[in-house]
């Protein structure tokens, strides 16, 4: 069976009547968590979860082909069928409202809704309008993503975002999109993560298209922060009542010593994390210390780009995941030092809640333009098992309960932040790490296309449901 809404009460209701569920996870009362427009909702994006892609005239992206690619992908996984999210969505709809979540990030996948030739795909584009008019007849808010990495693979086969083609390739996209949707969507994010579209794509290879230069990565870069910025005024144009922003992934670098150089270290780091996409976007320039870290990268910038690139924003979507501890590497750069006997999870990556409030407190310092602030991503991988019926996630409850505590206590120390999406709705395809990293509060049956709700998800249910209550 395909859908196993009916199953969420029933995890739910006899856990908390029957007194056997701790809550571990409830905000203390002072929390700003508990004010009713603090928007609690999860988030997903295509390529991850929909599965379905050869169906209804969906072109090839370049994750299929990076993913078709011996050796890309841990134990061969490819998001061929994913969480079959394509077929089950109404059953997922209902799983997220049963849950009582306020809020759903999804994303669009660019080779579903758009032909070669720019047309569009009226097979694809119905998918997305059914999903997100089933999202607001159940009072869900939603925040649609247009690209979190799933490029058509015709247009990487013309450079990708080498080509500053694609920039306009990607503002047509959006004026489709825009079009075609308007009134449905509460929230516009134009692009996920650029870092890792730039990086992990063009500068190290760990994602598709596998290009490893950071020559490519810089101008990568500013090919996506251009288009970036030629989608908004179209947005604008098309949906005017919605709000509009980009995501951006950051990161926490502290250093690990209290030397100048391992200083400027984590300085470099993150100016290569965080002011590398900050930068142009707020402040119209790309900050120069990332070319002391990558000498001779400077991208080719035409006239009049980084105005169009630092277009003011309604939000801006922050995923932090952890921190990197980093040394100076002797030359101009930095080299992780992994901590010992610190907590980490199933992805190796450190807790460090503290590095999100850090950042978020000295973003509001440096950047007087800030826009207010979502956090569009964060939570954490572990190895979850079904036993009884039930997926016992411990470490994830701690993990979120301290990183919102972390969020409430940047909006104390002054920080706009309008809500928070956890990462994710359920276990996913988790890119070169395949099925074998689980980030749900959902947990996935591969085999079965089960869904089973964890502790995490119960916890947060319950507490939402609570603040509901309260007059
Ligand atoms: O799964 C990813 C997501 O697609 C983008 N942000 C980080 C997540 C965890 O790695």
């Amino acid at each position: 069976m395909a859908n196993d809404a009916s199953a969420v009460f029933d995890t739910l209701s006899p856990a908390f009547s029957n007194g056997s569920l701790t809550d571990p996870f409830t905000p203390p009362a002072d929390s700003s968590l508990w004010r009713k427009n603090f928007l609690l909702g999860a988030a997903t994006a295509s390529y991850q979860i929909e599965g379905a892609v050869n169906e209804d005239g969906r072109l090839p992206s370049i994750w299929d082909t990076f993913s078709a690619t011996p050796g890309n992908v841990l134990a061969g996984d490819t998001g061929a069928v994913a969480c079959d999210h394509y077929h089950r969505w109404e059953a997922d709809v209902e799983m997220l409202a049963s849950l009582g979540l306020e809020g759903y990030r999804l994303s669009i996948a660019w080779p579903r809704v758009m032909g070669a030739a720019g047309l569009p795909n009226r097979k694809g584009l119905d998918f997305y309008k059914r999903l997100l008019s089933r999202l607001k007849e159940k009072g869900i808010t939603t925040s649609v993503t247009l690209y979190h990495w799933d490029l058509p693979q015709h247009l990487e086969d013309r450079g990708g975002w080498l080509n500053r083609d694609t920039a306009y390739r990607f503002a047509d996209y959006a004026d489709l999109m825009s079009r075609e949707l308007a009134g449905t969507v509460d929230a516009w994010a134009t692009l996920n993560e650029p870092w890792c579209s730039a990086y992990l794509g063009y500068g190290n290879g760990h994602h598709a298209p596998g290009l490893a230069n950071d020559r490519f990565a810089t101008q990568a870069m500013h090919h996506l922060l251009l288009a970036h910025g030629l989608a908004i005024p179209v947005l604008r144009a098309n949906d005017p009542a919605s709000q509009k922003g980009i995501v951006a992934n950051i990161g926490r670098g502290t250093p690990n010593s209290d030397s100048a150089a391992d200083q400027r270290a984590a300085h470099l780091f993150e100016v290569q994390h965080n002011a590398w996409i900050l930068d142009p976007l707020l402040k119209g320039a790309y900050p120069q210390d990332l070319f002391e870290l990558w000498p001779g990268t400077e991208p080719l910038v035409l006239d009049g780009d980084m105005q169009t690139i630092s277009a003011p924003l309604d939000f801006l979507g922050i995923n932090y995941y952890f921190r990197t501890n980093v040394a100076s590497d002797g030359a101009h750069g930095f080299r992780d030092v992994p901590l010992e006997g610190v907590e980490r999870t199933q992805m190796g990556w450190e807790v460090y809640p503290d590095g999100l409030r850090d950042l978020l407190t000295g973003f509001k310092r440096t950047y007087h333009n800030l826009p207010p602030i979502y956090i569009t991503e964060n939570g954490m991988a572990s190895d979850d098992k079904v036993i009884d019926g039930h997926v016992d996630d411990t470490q994830r409850i701690s993990f979120l309960k301290r990183h919102l505590a972390a969020v409430d206590q940047a909006i104390k120390a002054g920080v706009d932040i309008r809500g928070y999406f956890l990462w994710s709705l359920m276990d996913n395809f988790e890119w070169a790490f395949g099925y074998e990293r689980r980030f749900g509060v959902v947990h996935i049956d591969y085999s079965t296309q089960k869904r089973t709700v964890k502790r995490s998800a119960e916890l947060v249910a319950k507490f939402l449901k609570e603040r509901k209550a309260r007059v």
